[in-house]
């Protein structure tokens, strides 16, 4: 049965009726009984490129669409974007020039895909999604990724753009250290929740400037930079990777709200974590979203700046993520 807070959520949103499946292990706990929802769907992501890639996944959800098909459509929005400087087409190089690609997809049922260190394909996470469904792993990398894209028909482009490059060069004129660009943070993670009461989530990502050659961060870790069960809820991550795979950042998330925790208060946990076990990088910012599967809402973040993009029936907002200050 709906409890009074999906029933007035479900209100406040305007959605005519709530319907529930699904029934509940003995075992479950708070979070777990609650409802699933079905006929209401939503979909957030992370920054403000996240409105244009929500409002892409929104056309597959509102058209009943799956929330797996609704993430990967989203995200492509923010890959082929060549202003979105840390995605896709576009994205800024690592030390060497090179635009090497990280991407993961995941449904509710413990179906995943990745790819890392991908170069020359403007959609990895269409490529996650084949390595998915097409074999039976769940990461490739490297040039054995980009092998597979192409056995799938994905052409190979050039995906340092002119601004990239220039951006690159001028770095490399300034910087003699340790090439990680701490500011640079605008990696795509979306979590969606169809009218099926299904959940999916993508990451995809070009990855923190500058970093060192064959460098792969969280984004394409399932566990890491995303996780989703439909049990429970997702969730995802953006900011310093190294810091989100320390620390399990996603699966953290999910786990707290299947011991009962919301997912606001869950994001909270993850990122007190990070920033109580992680005291060795510079300037540390960690981002990151959660979904339950009744359709509440969680962010947080390590610093101020982090913003997350809402689009459900009745909103399209760009939102400011409490943080620890
Ligand atoms: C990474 N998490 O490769 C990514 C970087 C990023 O927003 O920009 N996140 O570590």
């Amino acid at each position: 049965m709906p409890n009074r807070r999906d029933f007035l959520r479900a209100s406040l949103l305007g959605v005519p009726a709530l319907g529930l499946v699904g029934t509940q292990p003995q075992h479950a706990r708070a979070q777990d009984r609650a409802p699933r929802r079905v006929g209401a769907p939503l979909v957030i992501s992370t920054w403000s490129h996240g409105t244009a890639a929500n409002q892409a996944a929104w056309s597959t959800l509102g058209d009943g669409g799956t929330a797996l098909d609704a993430v990967e459509r989203g995200v492509r929005v923010s890959e082929a974007d060549p202003k979105v400087s840390s995605v896709g087409y576009g994205g800024l190089p690592d030390r060497d020039g090179h635009v090497t690609l990280d991407a993961c997809i995941m449904d509710g049922q413990a179906h995943c895909g990745a790819v890392a260190f991908l170069q020359h394909i403007k959609h990895p996470i269409s490529v996650a999604r084949r390595v998915m469904e097409e074999t039976p792993h769940v990461m490739l990398v490297g040039s054995g990724a980009l092998q597979f894209a192409l056995e799938q028909g994905f052409k190979k482009e050039n995906l340092l753009t002119a601004e990239a490059e220039a951006a690159w060069r001028q770095w490399k004129l300034e910087n003699t250290s340790e090439p990680v660009r701490a500011d640079q943070h605008d990696t795509i993670g979306m979590l969606a929740l169809d009218t099926h009461g299904a959940l999916a989530g993508a990451c995809t990502t070009s990855g923190l400037a500058w970093k060192r050659h064959g460098r792969v961060g969280d984004s394409p870790i399932i566990g890491a930079a995303l996780y989703v069960d439909d049990e429970v809820g997702g969730a995802c991550a953006t900011g310093h990777g190294e810091a989100v795979i320390r620390t399990a950042g996603a699966s953290f998330i999910v786990e707290r709200m299947r011991a009962g925790r919301s997912p606001q208060q869950a994001c909270r946990d993850a990122i007190e974590r990070v920033v109580r076990l992680v005291r060795d990088i510079p300037d540390l910012q960690v981002g990151y979203l959660a979904v339950s599967r009744s359709g509440a809402l969680g962010a947080f973040s390590v610093q101020p700046g982090f913003q997350y993009a809402v689009r459900d029936g009745k909103r399209t907002e760009l939102v400011d993520a409490p943080n620890l200050g």
